[in-house]
């Protein structure tokens, strides 16, 4: 297998939005980011993955596109991205943007062009069709609720959006499209980034049949009818030729609706696609047949089987990412730890996983200090457009209010999105003024500088396991060997490479579990315990990083 960069680094994604407000408008921008890169770079990043911030309307924070070109009036200017990029280059890190091509901002100059006539020149930079027995051509549902047609008075059509109703999806079908799309590609290439991180790329070639899907399970819509289209091959590899192939430069795929068995078929080292896919497995495990608003319980079992397929299905031809939270999922600690029992124990544990599985780590602002869910207790405090239009149809079908508000406390994209909490101070000094959206109200006790001060938080500890991967090189390329033992609950694993073995316990519960002598001996690297413990125990949520010596 090849050994790259981007293999090798850490990825550091920001939203930024919510990360740091620099002139006091209560909303992050790139000033705000330079002010504080030394915290990502002290961290060890070697990569940052950077939302969206060119210009957008912000239905979809800026997931929704007016303009490739210039950067969104709150986050500030293009002059302030060059010393952006400059300020993480002059570090050794790198940057990379966030590509959102399936669709644009209805407010773009293209989608306003294309509404005007049918044969506007710009009409077919989108997907038209006429109503269908007077109704919306099909019955496919939105993302973001709804159907995914929206009628337009102006030519008597509805336009296709998988999103909201302000993102139309872009026409891949046109060649026209694409070529624009390579174009802005390189306008940024040439500025100097080091690669995309490529929002819903596996939705880019419609079935143009658009017939009616007959299926329940919104998974199972977004794989068998949005994603895995006929030419998206076709117009990868197109876009690899004539960008990506271009540049040194590393291409990551949003791999939403893609199962395992498809994954080399985007990032197959021989098939000049992508590089990288960021799967979804693991972050849809507990979406019900209506997705993330309709829960499902899992087990742990099918939790780590997930990783494992995903690394079975790799092999040694592709490359994954491996991240436990991102701007769309509830934060990791309160979804996959307990942050209320265990929080610091369990927040570095989950560390310890997302860093010695095989794959690109990612992680996501604010889970470096383990913030947590937020307590938003009414509908006001949340901005989510996706949780915002899913209210309304509750309200609209009088469905219980009360019962979607519990579930929004464990389930909303908004849980990521709030304030990151810098210091002890109002708004955990994110802003001098009031924040977009409100910032936790455990910023007293979970904050950077805080952090910063304590050598046995979670914030050091991210930065202990990120050195730690980059002294073994085990733990990037070696082989995954899963362990079985019969407790569900502790998860073992080995990393191999060139005769070197570094072992992972992780023990996913409260619960004491005594260990077989064998399994715990080895050189102990690291342990979320300060204290080191002799009786051959695992403590509640006690991670261990082993070495063996060389066999
Ligand atoms: O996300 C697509 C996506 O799959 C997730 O948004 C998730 O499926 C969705 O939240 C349903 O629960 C990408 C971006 O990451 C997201 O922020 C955007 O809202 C979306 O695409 C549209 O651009």
């Amino acid at each position: 297998m090849r050994r790259n960069w981007w293999k090798e680094g850490v990825i550091y994604q920001i939203y930024p939005r919510s990360f740091f407000d620099s002139d006091g408008d209560g909303i992050g921008d790139l000033k705000g980011i330079i002010q504080k890169i030394d915290h990502i770079h002290k961290l060890g990043i070697d990569i940052i993955w950077l939302s969206p911030i060119y210009k957008s309307p912000n239905d979809d924070n800026g997931y929704d596109i007016s303009d490739y070109y210039d950067i969104m009036d709150e986050f500030g200017k293009m002059t302030d991205f060059d010393v952006l990029l400059n300020e993480i280059h002059k570090r050794g890190m790198r940057l990379l943007m966030d590509l959102v091509v399936n669709h644009t901002s209805d407010e773009h100059k293209w989608f306003q062009e294309s509404r005007k006539s049918k044969d506007n020149p710009y009409r077919d930079y989108y997907i038209w069709r006429p109503p269908v027995n007077g109704g919306p051509p099909n019955n496919w549902p939105s993302f973001f609720g709804g159907n995914a047609w929206e009628f337009d008075e102006e030519t008597g059509e509805y336009y296709l959006h998988l999103f909201t109703r302000k993102q139309p999806d872009l026409n891949w079908e046109n060649e026209k499209v694409r070529e624009d799309v390579y174009q802005l590609m390189r306008f940024w290439l040439d500025k100097g980034i080091d690669g995309f991180r490529m929002d819903v790329i596996p939705l880019i070639s419609k079935r143009l049949e658009f017939e009616d899907t007959n299926l329940e399970e919104f998974s199972e819509i977004i794989h068998k009818v949005y994603a895995n289209g006929p030419r998206v091959h076709e117009f990868l590899k197109e876009m690899n030729r004539e960008v990506l192939s271009k540049y040194d430069m590393v291409s990551i795929g949003e791999g939403v609706g893609i199962s395992p068995e498809q994954a080399n078929l985007y990032v197959g080292e021989s098939r000049g696609e992508l590089d990288m896919i960021f799967h979804f497995g693991h972050m849809f495990i507990d979406h019900g047949v209506n997705g993330r608003m309709d829960p499902k319980p899992y087990s742990l079992k099918e939790f780590f089987e997930i990783f494992e397929n995903w690394d079975k299905a790799l092999g040694n031809e592709g490359w994954g990412s491996i991240y436990l939270g991102n701007h769309d999922f509830p934060r990791m600690v309160s979804r996959f730890g307990d942050a209320e029992n265990y929080w610091k124990e369990s927040a570095k544990l989950l560390a310890t996983l997302l860093f010695s599985l095989k794959g690109t780590p990612s992680i996501y602002q604010g889970d470096e200090i383990g913030m947590t869910n937020v307590d938003f207790q009414k509908i006001e405090e949340y901005r989510d457009v996706e949780l915002l239009n899913a209210y309304r149809e509750i309200q609209d079908s009088g469905r219980n209010k009360q019962a979607f508000l519990k579930t929004a406390q464990k389930q909303a994209r908004d849980h990521a999105r709030t304030p990151l909490q810098w210091a002890p101070l109002p708004h955990g000094g994110f802003t001098t003024g009031n924040p977009w959206i409100r910032a936790n109200s455990n910023w007293k006790n979970i904050n950077v500088a805080q952090q910063e001060a304590d050598p046995t938080s979670i914030l050091n500890y991210y930065k202990e396991i990120i050195q730690l991967r980059k002294m073994y090189p085990t733990l990037v390329y070696g082989d995954f060997e899963p362990i079985r033992i019969e407790n569900p609950n502790v998860y073992i694993f080995d990393r191999k490479l060139e005769g070197e073995t570094i072992r992972v316990i992780l023990n996913f519960s409260s619960e004491t579990h005594i260990c077989t002598e064998s399994i715990l001996s080895g050189k102990l690297l690291l342990c979320n315990y300060s204290t080191d413990e002799t009786m051959g125990r695992l403590r509640a949520w006690e991670a261990r990083v082993l070495e063996f010596s060389q066999q």
